[in-house]
C-alpha cells in the first residue's frame, strides 16, 4: 500500500501487465492471419518503421517510380490523422489505403487486417505491399502486423546513436535504412558508427544507406526488392 495516497501500487502494476498480455496475444493471433494471407497470395509485405519525417513516404514514392511498371505495388499508409501520405502514393500511380489510428502511436494487426479486405477487391493482388507505420521509433516495434519483413529507418539528421537508444526497433527488424545521405556534409552523423551500433544489437540486419533526393544508394535498394519479390 502506498503511504502517500493509499493506492495499491503492486496490484495496479499486475493489472497493467495482465491487460498488456491480453492486447499482445490478441494482436499476435490476427498478425498470424495476416501473415497466412500474404503467404497464400504471394505478397511480400514490408513494414517500415521510423521517427516522424525520416523520409518513409518519399522513399516509397521513389521506389514506385523505379519499380512500379515492373512490380505491382500497394501501400498501407499509417498516420494518426490526415490522408496526405496516401494521396502522395496515389499520385505516383500505386494503390494506397490510408489507415488513420485516431491517436494511437502505431499500427496494429487488426487495422492491417481491415485494409487486407480492401486489397482483396483488387483485380490482381500486389506482389509488393509496403506498410508505412506511424512515425515513431518506439511503439510500432512492439506490434507484429504479420509482415514478411520489417525495415527500420533513421535519417542522417536524427543522429547515429539512434540504434542504441531505440533498440527494440533494430532487434525486431531485418533491414536498416539510413536515409537522407545527401545531408551528411551538414550533420555529425557517422554511417560506420550507426551500422556498428545497429549490428551490435542485430548482426543479421541488412543495411542500406541512400538518398531519395539524389538517388545515391538507390540501385542497391531496388535490386534488393527485386530479389525479394522474385521467388
Ligand atoms: N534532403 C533530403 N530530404 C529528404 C529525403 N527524403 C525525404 N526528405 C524530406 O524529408 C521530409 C519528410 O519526408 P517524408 O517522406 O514525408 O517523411 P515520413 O517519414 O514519411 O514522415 P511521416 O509520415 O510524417 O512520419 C520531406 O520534406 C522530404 O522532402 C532525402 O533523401 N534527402
Ligand atoms: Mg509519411
Amino acid at each position: 500500500m502506498c503511504d502517500t495516497c493509499g493506492c495499491n501500487e503492486k496490484e495496479g502494476v499486475k493489472r497493467i501487465y495482465r491487460i498488456q498480455e491480453r492486447i499482445t496475444k490478441s494482436n499476435e493471433e490476427i498478425a498470424e492471419k495476416n501473415r497466412a494471407y500474404f503467404l497464400k497470395n504471394g505478397i511480400t509485405a514490408v513494414n517500415i518503421i521510423s521517427a516522424p519525417g525520416s523520409g518513409k513516404t518519399t522513399l516509397l514514392e521513389k521506389t514506385i517510380e523505379a519499380l512500379g511498371d515492373r512490380i505491382k505495388i500497394a501501400v498501407f499508409e499509417g498516420d494518426i490523422e490526415t490522408t496526405l501520405d496516401a494521396e502522395r502514393i496515389k499520385n505516383k500511380g500505386a494503390f494506397a489505403i490510408q489507415l488513420t489510428t485516431g491517436g494511437a502511436c502505431h499500427l496494429d494487426a487488426q487495422l492491417v487486417h481491415k485494409a487486407i479486405h480492401e486489397i482483396e477487391k483488387m483485380e490482381e493482388p500486389p506482389k509488393l505491399l509496403f506498410i508505412e507505420n506511424v512515425g515513431n521509433l518506439v511503439c510500432p516495434a512492439s506490434f507484429d502486423l504479420g509482415e514478411t519483413l520489417r525495415a527500420v529507418m533513421v535519417s542522417v539528421a536524427e543522429g547515429d546513436d539512434k540504434p542504441l537508444k531505440y533498440p527494440k526497433a533494430f532487434k525486431t527488424s531485418q533491414v536498416f535504412i539510413i536515409s537522407k545521405t545527401d545531408l551528411l556534409p551538414h550533420f555529425d552523423f557517422s554511417i560506420e558508427k550507426a551500422k556498428e551500433y545497429a549490428l551490435s544489437l542485430n548482426p543479421e540486419l541488412k543495411v542500406f544507406a541512400l538518398s531519395a533526393k539524389t538517388g545515391e544508394g538507390f540501385d542497391e535498394w531496388i535490386a534488393f526488392l527485386e530479389e525479394l519479390t522474385s521467388s
